[in-house]
C-alpha cells in the first residue's frame, strides 16, 4: 500500500501537494491529518465530491510499503505515522521546501528552497506530461499564492512565478482562490485586529523595523496568522510578531517576516515551534507574554539585558572527534555519551562539526568506514567565552545551528548548545520553563 501524507495544520500548499502526489503516484492513497487550517477545511467541505481522503486512523500501518511525504520533513509534524519511523523496508519519498531541520530519511527526495512545495511537484507533473484539471489548477495556485504571499515573499523564486503562469494557463480560477485564500474577516477577527492595531509596538532591532503585539484572545478566533500578516503590511514593518494569550497560561506566538535577517522559522524552532524563514509559530506554556516579547527582541538583536557570560554556561572540557576517525567510530562515541554532535579537532585546531544527523544521511553501509573529515560541516561558527549568552543564541538562530564551539585566542575551550542558552533565559522567566512541543495549527 502506498500512502501520501503531509503536516498537521494542513495549509493549501500541503493539501495541493497531497493531491499532486496522487497524480504523480496513481496507486497512492491520500491521507490527511485530522487538523487542517480553517480555510482548507472550508475548501474541502465545498469540494467533497472531487477529492477523497483517508484519516490516519483508517490506515493499517502494517500494510504500508511506501510513504510519500510532502511539504514537511519531520516525523513529529505528521499525524499518526510516527510508528513507521523504524519500519524495515519502508520506502519513503519526500517533496519539501523547508530548511534542513527534519529527521525523515527518504530513499528518494526532491528538496529545494522554493516559495511553495507545489512548485516542486508541478515540475514533475510537467515533466511527466500529466494533464491538470481547472479544479486541480485552482487548488495548486491557492497553495502557491498562500505560501508565497501572492508571489511577494522573499522566498519566492522565478520557478514559483513560472508555475503560477502555468496554472493560470491550465484554467486556475482566481475568483475561487480569493474566496478561500483571503476569506473575509469575521466579527471576532475584526475586533481583534482593531485591538492589535492599538497595541502594536514598533522598534528598530539590529536595523530592522519590528512590530510586537501582546494581546489576550477570548475564546477561539480563526486564523490568527492572517491578522499578524495584515499588521505587518499595515504597519509597513520588516517583521511582525503576535503573542496571543490563549487560555490560562498558554501563549500562541506567530511571526511573519520579509527581511532576510529575521529568520522566523529558526527563531520559532529555538522557542520550541517551527516554520519557514518568512513564517512560523510556537505554542508556549507557562511563560509570561512579556518574557516572550523580550525573548523575541533578544533573538533578533542579540542583545540581552543579562549579566551572564558564555563561559558560565558552556560545557567543558569538550568531547572532540579526530578528523581521521571513521564515521562509525564517531557515531558510537556520540551515542554512548548521548550527544547529538561534536567538534572535529586536530592538534588544537578546530576543523569542523560532525553530528549524528550527518551520519544518518549516509545511505550505504560501506560509507560508515569513511573518515569524519569527509562529512563534517565547515566552516564552523564560534563564539568567545566573554560574550553574552544572547549573542550566542543570536548566532545559533541566524545560522540555524544547535551548538556553538567556544574559542578563546584560537583555542577550543568549551561548547554551548541551544538548550544551554535557553535554560539561561528560562531561568529569568517568572513562571519558568516548559515548552509545549506540539506544533500549533498556524505553522505554515
Ligand atoms: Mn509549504
Amino acid at each position: 500500500m502506498e500512502i501520501v501524507t503531509t503536516h498537521k495544520g494542513t495549509d493549501f500548499d500541503a493539501l495541493a501537494c497531497v493531491v499532486a502526489a496522487t497524480l504523480l503516484f496513481p496507486k497512492a492513497i491520500a491521507c490527511l491529518p485530522k487538523t487542517q487550517n480553517p480555510n482548507v477545511r472550508s475548501f474541502l467541505s465545498l469540494h467533497k465530491d472531487h477529492f477523497s481522503f483517508l484519516w490516519p486512523t483508517d490506515v493499517d500501518l502494517h500494510r504500508v510499503t511506501r510513504l510519500i511525504v510532502v511539504d514537511t520533513n519531520a516525523w513529529h509534524r505528521l499525524d499518526g505515522f510516527q510508528a513507521l519511523e523504524d519500519k524495515k523496508g519502508l520506502e519513503i519519498y519526500l517533496y519539501d521546501h523547508h530548511g534542513n531541520d527534519g529527521d525523515i530519511q527518504p530513499v528518494w527526495q526532491c528538496r529545494q528552497a522554493v516559495g511553495a512545495a507545489i512548485t516542486l511537484m508541478l515540475r514533475d507533473l510537467k515533466a511527466q506530461g500529466k494533464t491538470i484539471s481547472p479544479i486541480h489548477a485552482s487548488l495548486f495556485l491557492a497553495g502557491l499564492y498562500e505560501d508565497t504571499g501572492n508571489l511577494t515573499f522573499a522566498s519566492t523564486t522565478a520557478e514559483d512565478a513560472h508555475a503560477a503562469a502555468y496554472l493560470l494557463e491550465a484554467g486556475a480560477d482566481l475568483k475561487i482562490l480569493s474566496t478561500f485564500v483571503n476569506p473575509a474577516y469575521d466579527r471576532k477577527q475584526k475586533d481583534l485586529l482593531f485591538g492589535m492595531l492599538q497595541k502594536t509596538e514598533i522598534s528598530n532591532l539590529n536595523g530592522s523595523w519590528v512590530s510586537i503585539i501582546q494581546i489576550g484572545v477570548d475564546g477561539y478566533v480563526e486564523n490568527l496568522a492572517v491578522l499578524v500578516q495584515t499588521i505587518r503590511q499595515i504597519m509597513n514593518v520588516d517583521a511582525a510578531f503576535g503573542i496571543f494569550s490563549v487560555s490560562g497560561s498558554r501563549c500562541l506566538v506567530i511571526g511573519r517576516s520579509i527581511a532576510d535577517s529575521i529568520n522566523v522559522g529558526a527563531m520559532m524552532r529555538c522557542m520550541g515551534g517551527g516554520g519557514h524563514p518568512g513564517a512560523g509559530s510556537t505554542m508556549a506554556k507557562a511563560i509570561n507574554p512579556g518574557v516572550l516579547a523580550a525573548w523575541i527582541r533578544i533573538l533578533i538583536s542579540g542583545k540581552g539585558h543579562t549579566s551572564g557570560k558564555v563561559r558560565d554556561l558552556m560545557t567543558t572540557p569538550v568531547f572532540t572527534v579526530s578528523p581521521e576517525s571513521t564515521m562509525e567510530a564517531a557515531a558510537i562515541a556520540l551515542r554512548n555519551r548521548a550527544f547529538h554532535g561534536a567538534p572535529v579537532v586536530k592538534q588544537d585546531q578546530l576543523l569542523g562539526i560532525i553530528s549524528l544527523r550527518d551520519l544518518r544521511r549516509l545511505k550505504r553501509k560501506n560509507r560508515h568506514q569513511l573518515p569524519v573529515k569527509a562529512f563534517m560541516s565547515t566552516p564552523v561558527h564560534t563564539i568567545q567565552p566573554w560574550k553574552n549568552p544572547a549573542a550566542a543564541t543570536h548566532l545559533m538562530v541566524k545560522h540555524d545551528i544547535g551548538r556553538l564551539p567556544v574559542v578563546d585566542e584560537g583555542r577550543l575551550v568549551g561548547i554551548i548548545t541551544r538548550s544551554d542558552a535557553m535554560s539561561h533565559f528560562y531561568g529569568l522567566c517568572p513562571l519558568n520553563d516548559q515548552l509545549d512541543r506540539t506544533c500549533p495549527t498556524d505553522v505554515k
